[in-house]
């Protein structure tokens, strides 16, 4: 059978190794630019952009054929998407499942709602991907990625929340905190995908404890850690090694974060996906 995963460019993830992927970009739009975060987008660019805007900017999420686009000739696809508390991302992947399983009769999609982003996104796409590999069938996938995910959990921390709040993507009350200088946000995907917030903290150290300590608590024990950043490779690379320390067996990797987390997670933002137990 022709397998094929697909996710928005959210999950942070290009390529994968050993099955079919394609990743389905979401448009960054700064004025009269737009951003498409594709392979090819200048991250550099955007962030040099973003610096010197004072108007309004935003992001538009795959419409219907994007992800039918992606869906290519595949006989079962798992498309994991953005949470769904935050984008039109699953809506529009969910509708392209129905036009695509009505065209093609036989087919087989399962749309994911991550209900979270980046990083977790990839956790579940590597599970999926180890399940592709061990010829496992479509709906035993299905239910094995549904129990994998109840112990994936995101942390992250945000110096700014400046476009989270002028796009409508937090609470009033967490965006009051959007302006305070020097305040760094920890915060974890909610259970029903939304941003919230954890605890305050000013400085690196803080932060870096803070979200070990929310690790812990969630029952991290060695497993898979997946660790995406904006410009903050040594706090990334801080973390991992601190985790390292702590937990010599977990698998971690860090990588640089594409254009849409990168557009809201800003300068300096750090999100950790993990493998909890809770
Ligand atoms: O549809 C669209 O235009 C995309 C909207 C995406 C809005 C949120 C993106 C968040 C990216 C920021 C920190 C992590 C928050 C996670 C909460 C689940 C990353």
């Amino acid at each position: 059978m022709k397998y094929k995963i697909v996710s928005d460019s959210s999950s942070d993830l290009l390529h994968l190794e050993q099955a079919p992927f394609a990743s389905v970009p979401l448009h960054i739009i700064v004025g009269s630019h737009e951003f498409i975060d594709d392979a090819n987008v200048d991250l550099a660019e955007m962030d040099e952009v973003l610096a010197s805007h004072k108007g309004r900017s935003g992001t538009a999420c795959p419409g219907v054929n994007d992800w039918l686009e992606a869906f290519g000739d595949a006989e079962a696809v798992f498309c994991v998407t953005i949470t769904s508390a935050l984008s039109g991302s699953y809506n529009s992947a969910v509708s392209a499942k129905k036009e695509y399983e009505e065209q093609f009769p036989g087919r087989y999609v399962h749309v994911i709602d991550s209900l979270s982003t980046g990083p977790e996104m990839q956790l579940i796409i590597e599970k999926l991907q180890e399940l592709i590999v061990a010829g496992r069938e479509p709906e035993e996938i299905s239910s094995e990625i549904t129990d994998y995910m109840r112990h994936t959990r995101l942390l992250f921390s945000l110096e700014t929340l400046t476009n989270l709040a002028n796009n409508g993507r937090i609470s009033p009350a967490v965006a009051k905190l959007a302006g305070i200088l020097g305040i760094r946000l920890v915060g974890q995907a909610s259970p029903k995908g939304e941003l919230q917030m954890l605890n305050k903290c000013r400085g690196k150290q803080c932060v870096l404890s803070s979200i070990l300590r929310h690790m812990q608590r969630m029952g991290y024990q060695g497993g898979k850690v997946r660790i995406s950043h904006n410009g903050n490779e040594s706090s990334a690379a801080e973390l991992a090694a601190q985790i390292k320390k702590l937990f010599p067996s977990s698998d971690i990797r860090v990588g640089a974060a594409r254009a849409l987390c990168s557009f809201y997670a800003e300068r300096g933002g750090i999100l950790v996906g993990l493998e909890g137990s809770l």
